[in-house]
């Protein structure tokens, strides 16, 4: 990793000023990398800048709203009208996606050099045009990444901050368990001698009533397809990031070793998101379908098919693979 930091200082030395940008809908891994990634740069005595839009925060979730009120540190966010006042030769630096569409503001990309950082599997719809591409999916998630890079540059993160990179991490991981390794503990324990503050992350980690009794429906009505394999199948227009929660949160119930959950998508669209604690390859089926990704985590996307039939296609595979 040392190799790559390297990398990211010397880009950090050629420019002036750089606009860090996650992805739509944004998480707090997203969020946590980029407030990050800014004070690693400020370091270097650049300026650094948020694309997020501060002054209607009523616009994301309620986790990205409670991290603006608790930070003290002054970040400064940039929108849709604010970014052409940046001066100085300046860089993107994408974070947590690598898909022009999932951007929070697509179009910045087509007027600056980018650079991309990102831990999710290679979609096809990748950027392209960037000056510098980082992607690794075996990486828990940038939050982890974003503080190996502060330890490298040897700064000590704002306590808010480090606090939202722990909750990254945890999201991500579903509480360190997926794709979690030594080197995740060790990122934060890191960010705990940084004065991440575990009431803060909690507090940072909480969600709605409604959201919680919204997914427990769904699991309520998920049902075993084989004696270790879940499914739970959604009659609802739902994001892939709903699915993908669902499916996570299925692999903590007893007995289940793998999930499939199924849902409506926007644009007439059927999702699965895919979830295995290990034993079971997830990505075959998958693969089958049209998707990809990892034997522990994948996912696809089918048109011009109903919700019954994609099911049905789904428990014939998994009944003659798995
Ligand atoms: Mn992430």
């Amino acid at each position: 990793m040392e190799h790559l930091f390297q990398k990211l200082n010397e880009i950090i030395n050629a420019y002036d000023s750089f606009i860090i940008m996650g992805h739509k809908d944004p998480d707090l891994d997203s969020l946590g990398s980029s407030l990050g990634l800014c004070e690693i740069i400020e370091s270097f005595g650049k300026k650094a800048y948020v694309f997020l839009n501060d002054k209607h925060l009523e616009k994301y979730n309620n986790n990205i709203r409670q991290t603006f009120d608790k930070m003290e540190k002054d970040v400064v966010c940039v929108n849709e009208r604010s970014y052409k006042k940046i001066d100085g030769k300046t860089l993107v630096i994408i974070t947590d996606t690598h898909i022009e569409e999932r951007l929070e503001y697509p179009k910045l990309i087509n007027e600056y050099d980018v650079v991309v950082l990102d831990h999710h599997i290679k979609n096809k719809k990748y950027i392209k045009d960037t000056i510098f591409t980082y992607m690794d999916s075996n990486l828990s998630s940038m939050s982890e990444l974003i503080t190996y890079y502060a330890e490298y540059v040897n700064i000590d993160l704002d306590n808010v901050i480090a606090s939202v990179l722990l909750a990254g991490i945890e999201i991500d991981t579903n509480g360190f368990n997926l794709k979690t390794t030594s080197r995740t503990y060790e990122a934060a324990s890191t960010l705990m001698e940084m004065g991440a503050d575990s009431i803060l992350k909690q507090e940072l980690l909480k969600e709605s009533k409604e959201d919680y009794l919204k997914r427990a429906t769904h699991i309520g009505g998920s049902f075993m397809v084989t004696d270790n394999i879940a499914m739970c199948v959604i009659n609802k227009t739902l994001t892939t990031k709903d699915l993908a929660e669902i499916a996570e949160e299925l692999l903590n119930f007893e007995d289940v070793e793998a999930s499939f959950v199924i849902g409506k998508l926007e644009d007439e669209c059927i999702g699965i998101s895919a979830r295995s604690l290990g034993e079971i390859d997830v990505s075959e089926p998958m693969k089958k379908m049209g998707g990809g990704g990892h034997s522990s985590n994948a996912a696809t996307q089918i048109k011009d098919k109903t919700l019954k039939e994609v099911k049905q296609e789904i428990i014939d595979i998994i009944s003659k693979e798995i």
